[in-house]
């Protein structure tokens, strides 16, 4: 132990057992040190964007045990929307200010890959300024799959297409034993880090999730980082890490174990340590609620994520994100926990200090 605090004290790289017996220290010590390291990159800055979530289907080939969200296992709901439907979505919010959507959906078989694609090219050509997030490598392993494209082109479809940068989702937990239980069939962890790889390598970012909170154990979370880390080596081209917690309602897990406020700060705080080449820890409104979100932002933590307008991945969980935040809330939250708030663009350029 006194080796672990001596490289905490010098900021030194850990290894996966020292990585491990960080569980053991006090939160507030955790926090010392992954506040240390937030401050240097950050300062008492607090970052979050307007931005909207749009899921343009629910209907899933894969049959995730932990998600609530695709329709065919109990959402009752299935959807499709049209390209029409969908640019109606962007029309609005794009009046209202909104600087990047996000899209992410499911893994629909009926739908050709055009359905997909096309749907980037359709809002970059009328908005050629709004910043596109989307395709996890989730989705991208599916087309892969389903079109017998290769990982390469459908990655070169979403460059010419009009994707901006590409969302952290997909990546669940990397250890393959727990992978298997949870979201068998799925992108392996492997191919997950081999497609961010192949878009870090086109000089373009992305982020990284990681689900947590199921039936992992911690030091499935101290892996999961250190693969990101051993690849972020490799590419640089990770802008954010954001530890999602499990919603558990309407899933096919039965998971004991709760996680309390304690257990989601230090692992933010531990994030924050052992990821020491990501520069932006996220703490996702959407799964952790904005209190502990901001809590978050004093252990390690420096972005709430943004506005979202419509949620429905983690609100179907039982997360109560499905109507989003404004801009007003985050601003007078991180106001009054004596932090600066700051609007960026999805890659973190500063847009404006309130
Ligand atoms: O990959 C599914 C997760 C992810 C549940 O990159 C659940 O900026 C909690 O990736 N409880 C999709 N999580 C969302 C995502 C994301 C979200 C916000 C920002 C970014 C970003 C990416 O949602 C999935 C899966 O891991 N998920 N079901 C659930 N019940």
């Amino acid at each position: 132990m006194k080796n672990l605090i001596t490289k905490l004290e010098n900021q030194s790289r850990l290894n996966e057992e020292e990585a491990n017996q960080l569980w053991d220290l006090d939160l507030f010590v955790l926090a010392k040190y992954a506040q240390k390291k937030r401050f240097e990159l950050h300062g008492k800055k607090v970052y979050f964007n307007a931005n909207r979530h749009i899921n343009p289907t629910n209907i899933c080939a894969d049959t995730c045990k932990f998600c609530a969200f695709s329709a065919h296992r109990k959402n009752p709901n299935p959807y499709i929307m049209t390209h029409e439907e969908i640019i109606k979505i962007v029309d609005e919010t794009v009046a209202r200010g909104t600087k990047e959507i996000h899209i992410v959906s499911a893994h629909n078989k009926d739908t050709t890959w055009q359905w997909y694609l096309e749907i980037f090219k359709m809002i970059k050509e009328k908005y050629p300024k709004i910043h596109i997030k989307a395709m996890t490598a989730a989705e991208i392993d599916f087309l892969h799959r389903r079109f017998n494209m290769s990982y390469e082109e459908v990655i070169n479809k979403m460059l010419e297409y009009g994707v901006d940068s590409m969302p952290g989702g997909g990546a669940e937990i990397f250890d393959e034993k727990i992978r298997n239980k949870i979201c068998k069939g799925k992108v392996s962890s492997e191919n997950w880090l081999k497609i961010h790889k192949l878009w870090h390598q086109k000089g373009k970012q992305s982020n990284a999730t990681m689900l947590f909170g199921h039936i992992e154990e911690r030091k499935h979370r101290i892996d999961h980082m250190l693969r990101l880390r051993a690849l972020q080596d490799e590419t640089n081209g990770f802008n954010a890490f954001i530890p999602l917690v499990w919603q558990r309602n309407n899933s096919f897990i039965q998971a004991d174990k709760i996680m309390d406020s304690e257990e989601i700060l230090k692992t933010i705080s531990i994030s924050r340590i052992v990821l020491d080449n990501i520069k932006n820890i996220k703490a996702y409104w959407a799964t952790m609620g904005l209190n502990l979100a901001m809590v978050a932002q004093e252990f390690g933590a420096n972005d709430l994520d943004g506005t979202i307008e419509k949620e429905s991945i983690q609100s179907a969980g039982g997360a109560k994100s499905a109507n989003g935040v404004n801009l007003k809330t985050f601003i007078d939250m991180i106001k009054t926990s004596n932090l600066i708030p700051v609007e960026r663009d999805s890659l973190y350029n500063e847009l404006k200090t309130y």
